[in-house]
């Protein structure tokens, strides 16, 4: 298991009733409250059959997009920044994840200008890729990118294709030497030196897949990345988000994972 997988913990923040509101981009129906609670529940078991220590918070009802933890924060063995997100319904959410990762990181870092989603940070083996965005302005990267310093990370900032959300929700490290990207990501260039998988075609929205120690999270929807994965050191683990999907749920976006002492 490469190290940069090897986390140990994770928070979640279970869904409420409101999370069939959710923000989505292509518009659309919303997902059953049901099917949304199986399929976290499911990605909540997925994180613990990893080997992770899961926490579950409470659900926020006036925050439908609460559950996506990591575009308020994110945190690494070294502390913890809570960011401000892009979309106006986000951008208090940070305020609800401040105790809890005050108690569990030895530094708690907050940014204070521009505008950045964690879903936008793509952390590689020896720096970090900071997306531009609609929802990740320049002065959120660079005063972003100011906060990982004061961490100990490097960071680079990215375009991203214009029509995706966030950068990793085109992108996904795979190990050490390897990352999936889409087609269009993939040609921009910004992975050269990597091995670069691209995603199959009519199969982009799987492209956010989420390596935890020796198991890689998938949606059971792309049969053809299931495959393509195989054989990258870590056993696939294909999981339902059908419903989750349409409020545009990343596997990345739904947890905060560090590796602890
Ligand atoms: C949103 O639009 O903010 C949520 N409905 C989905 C956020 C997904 N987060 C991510 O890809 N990092």
């Amino acid at each position: 298991m490469t190290r940069i997988f090897d986390f140990t913990d994770a928070i979640v923040r279970r869904p409420g009733a409101s999370v069939v509101k959710g923000l989505r981009a292509g518009g659309g129906a919303d997902p059953t409250l049901d099917g949304v609670l199986a399929e976290h529940a499911g990605y909540v078991a997925a994180l613990r059959s990893a080997g992770l220590a899961v926490q579950e918070l409470d659900p926020l009802e006036d925050f439908p997009d609460a559950i996506f933890v990591e575009d308020p924060a994110l945190v690494f063995p070294e502390g913890a920044v809570l960011l401000r997100p892009g979309a106006p319904s986000r951008e208090a959410e940070g305020q609800f994840l401040r105790d809890v990762l005050a108690a569990r990181f030895p530094v708690l870092l907050e940014q204070r200008e521009g505008y950045a989603d964690g879903g936008d940070v793509l952390v590689m083996p020896d720096f970090a890729y900071i997306g531009l965005s609609a929802r990740t302005d320049r002065a959120g990267a660079e005063a972003l990118a100011g906060l990982l310093a004061e961490l100990g990370y490097s960071a680079k900032v990215a375009e991203t294709p214009p029509e995706v959300l966030h950068l990793k929700t085109a992108s996904s490290l795979i190990d050490e030497e390897t990352v999936l990207a889409t087609a269009p990501l993939a040609a921009s260039g910004i992975f050269a030196g990597y091995r670069v998988l691209v995603v199959p075609e009519g199969e982009d929205g799987g492209a956010n897949v989420l390596r935890v120690r020796d198991t890689i999270l998938v949606g059971a929807g792309y049969p053809r990345l299931i495959e393509l994965l195989d054989g990258y050191g870590a056993r696939v683990a294909a999981l339902p988000n059908a419903e989750i999907a349409k409020i545009d749920a990343g596997f990345t976006c739904m947890s905060l994972r560090w590796r602890a002492g």
